[in-house]
């Protein structure tokens, strides 16, 4: 009798120390299987050493192995729910989603320099209440030469090397040397009074260098109503380069020839680095060249059906990348079309 007492005793204190060191539930569910589970666990088999006692004995040992077998499922229980919490929060921690993220900054992109100043251009233009115009790169040699005055047999067409297209027959398909075939599609399409600007891509046979591209951007200004005079266009460059470059720039013109025009004039505005007191940039002139232009000839009235004696008109052209150069300090052409981010992301 005493030696199974002290067994029981012995059997609860080695179960007890036993569920306090094990580790997760799944060890401590077979543990508790082996110890307090069924006939053959440790509660179990000391159950069936009961017969073995004289019958007196046996109800003594009897509450003993049943308050032994409460202590160790008491032991269990509380072990299960410690076990337990530390899982779950395990299993939470290894779960965690991380939502936080850091998003740079987005690369919002911006309109290209050219681009830009094209926009103002127009926005200058059209704040004096022009139209703007556009029209196709690909050209006929009508629209790009025979009807702004240049017959096949023109000296002047040798001005531009023409970069002509494999369609129809030979030199009659052209990329636009100029803008000006807008121009006369322009006044096809509308009885004057005519204010339009048409800015565009312009194309030439040039070999790049700093000041030239194969593929270039200009602006073409058409003003054709009744009364306009030589003074309406001086007033006109003398109002947009002010404009476009400051108050301080003024424009001043000097006799030229296109065979578009008569009389043609080119065009200079103050150099707008030293502001006209003369400098490197410009020659120690004091002027930079900026574009061209004239009263419309007859003969380019003649081809689109504009009467000379009733209507008059000016036109002017120049660049928009040299515009842009000249205001930005940009001092090569090519940099525009090299897309280096770095000389794209100032302006
Ligand atoms: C330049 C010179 C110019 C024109 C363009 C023009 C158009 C028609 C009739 C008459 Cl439809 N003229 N355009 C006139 C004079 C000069 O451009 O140096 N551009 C870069």
């Amino acid at each position: 009798m005493t030696e199974l007492v002290d067994e029981i005793a012995a059997a609860e204190a080695d179960g007890l120390a036993r569920v306090a060191a094990v580790a997760s539930v799944a060890d401590l569910r077979t543990l508790e299987a082996e110890l307090v589970g069924g006939k053959r666990s440790v509660i179990g088999t000391l159950n069936q050493r009961l017969g073995q006692l004289p019958v007196e004995a046996r109800k003594d040992a009897g509450r003993a192995i049943n308050a032994a077998r409460s202590r160790v499922e008491a032991a269990v229980a509380e072990r299960a729910e410690k076990l337990q919490a530390g899982e779950r929060e395990a299993q939470l921690q290894a779960e965690r989603l991380d939502l936080t993220e850091v998003v740079g900054r987005f690369a919002v992109g911006h309109r290209h320099l050219v681009t830009q100043t094209r926009d103002e251009l127009e926005d200058l233009f059209v704040a004096m209440g022009y139209d703007v115009a556009e029209g196709p790169e690909v050209e006929t040699d009508w629209y790009n030469f025979e009807a702004l005055n240049m017959p096949p047999a023109h000296p002047a067409r040798s001005m531009w090397d023409t970069l002509y297209v494999r369609l129809g027959p030979p030199e009659s398909t052209l990329l636009r040397t100029h803008t000006s075939p807008t121009q006369i599609r322009v006044m096809q399409a509308q009885a004057p009074p005519i204010y339009a600007v048409m800015p565009g891509r312009c194309y030439r046979r040039d070999t790049p260098d700093a000041r030239h591209l194969p593929v270039f951007h200009q602006i073409e200004g058409l003003v054709v109503d009744r009364g306009i005079t030589f003074g309406d266009l001086a007033g006109t460059i003398e109002a947009f380069t002010g404009a476009y470059f400051g108050p301080n720039i003024h424009s001043r013109l000097r006799p030229s020839f296109f065979p578009f025009t008569e009389p043609s004039a080119e065009f200079e505005v103050s150099c707008i680095f030293c502001e006209g007191r003369g400098c490197r940039v410009c020659s120690h002139t004091g002027w930079i060249e900026l574009g061209g232009c004239g009263m419309v000839d007859p003969n380019v009235f003649a081809a689109v059906g504009v009467d000379p004696e009733e209507y008059s008109g000016f036109a002017f052209g120049f660049g928009i990348d040299r515009c842009a150069m000249m205001r930005h300090d940009v001092d090569d052409i090519r940099h525009f079309i090299a897309n280096d981010i770095r000389f794209l992301e100032q302006f």
